[in-house]
């Protein structure tokens, strides 16, 4: 698989069984992060090198105590086998079937540049060292909550399959159709899971079963459930339609 061409069929991809056909993946300049062409945005750009430039090695979101939990309500796509939240009958009858064998056939599909592409079962991913930890989601439409989140560093998962040296942008397919990225930085920073449990519990659907992200150091945008896919990439991808950019929300909520 080259850097900028990546393609794949819908069923493929939404299987996790990697082939030809419908996804292209073309970057932009190697070395820029996402800019927006527009005045307006510049300063998400501006937050972004700053807080790169200011924030040289990886620093740790708060991390609570269990007293410090509240309750964390759930939006966006809440179910994933309704196809009037994914807008694709395909991927919610193939949620629907995951989630009524308690996701035995899920499998995380994770390629791209990386020297062993695979695919990992929930068993495989829960095999790998885990990391528990106690956050506060902060949402941008205003609302924040504290939770304990488990799962699986995505950097563990990244050296498991042999991230290449050349790749910057780890980028994130969900059930409910959407695909955005974080850097490589984000991408290994200790705190940042592939969860699967929620409070001590397994995570639940309308948290994003069976596996969905946690970035602790940018707003709840960036916590994206119902993963299937991870593809690593050289450059950033701008995802058109399945992303948010096009329609003019920021790439980066750094927190
Ligand atoms: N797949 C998917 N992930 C998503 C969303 C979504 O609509 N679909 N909403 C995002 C937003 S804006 C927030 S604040 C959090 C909400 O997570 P929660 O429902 O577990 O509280 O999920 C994020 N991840
Ligand atoms: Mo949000």
């Amino acid at each position: 698989m080259t850097d900028t061409q990546l393609v794949i069929t819908r069923r493929s991809l939404l299987t996790g069984l990697a082939s030809a056909g419908g996804v292209l993946l073309t970057g932009c300049a190697p070395n820029d992060p996402p800019t927006y062409g527009n005045l307006l945005r510049m300063g998400d750009n501006f937050t972004y090198r700053a807080q790169r430039l200011l924030l040289p090695a990886h620093s740790l979101a708060r991390e609570y105590t269990r007293a410090d939990i509240s309750s964390i309500q759930a939006i966006g796509t809440t179910n994933p086998s309704d196809p009037d939240q994914t807008g694709d009958k395909e991927a919610s009858a193939l949620y629907d079937q995951l989630r009524h064998g308690e996701f035995k056939d899920w499998r995380l599909r994770v390629e791209g540049s990386v020297a062993r592409p695979g695919t990992f079962s929930l068993a495989d991913l829960k095999r790998l060292p885990s990391r528990t930890q106690i956050t506060k989601h902060t949402c941008e439409e205003g609302w924040s909550a504290i939770a304990e989140w488990t799962g699986v560093p995505l950097h563990r998962v990244l050296s498991a399959c042999g991230t290449l040296p050349s790749a910057r942008y780890v980028n994130f397919f969900t059930f409910d159709d959407q695909c955005d990225s974080i850097d490589m930085f984000d991408a290994l920073h200790p705190q940042t899971l592939l969860a699967y449990g929620l409070n001590g519990r397994t995570l639940p659907v309308a948290h994003g079963a069976p596996l969905r992200l946690r970035v602790e150091k940018q707003l709840g945008q960036k916590m994206w459930k119902y993963l299937y896919r991870i593809v690593v990439t050289d450059h950033f991808f701008d995802p058109g339609k399945q992303g948010l950019i096009g329609i003019g929300w920021s790439w980066y909520y750094g927190i």
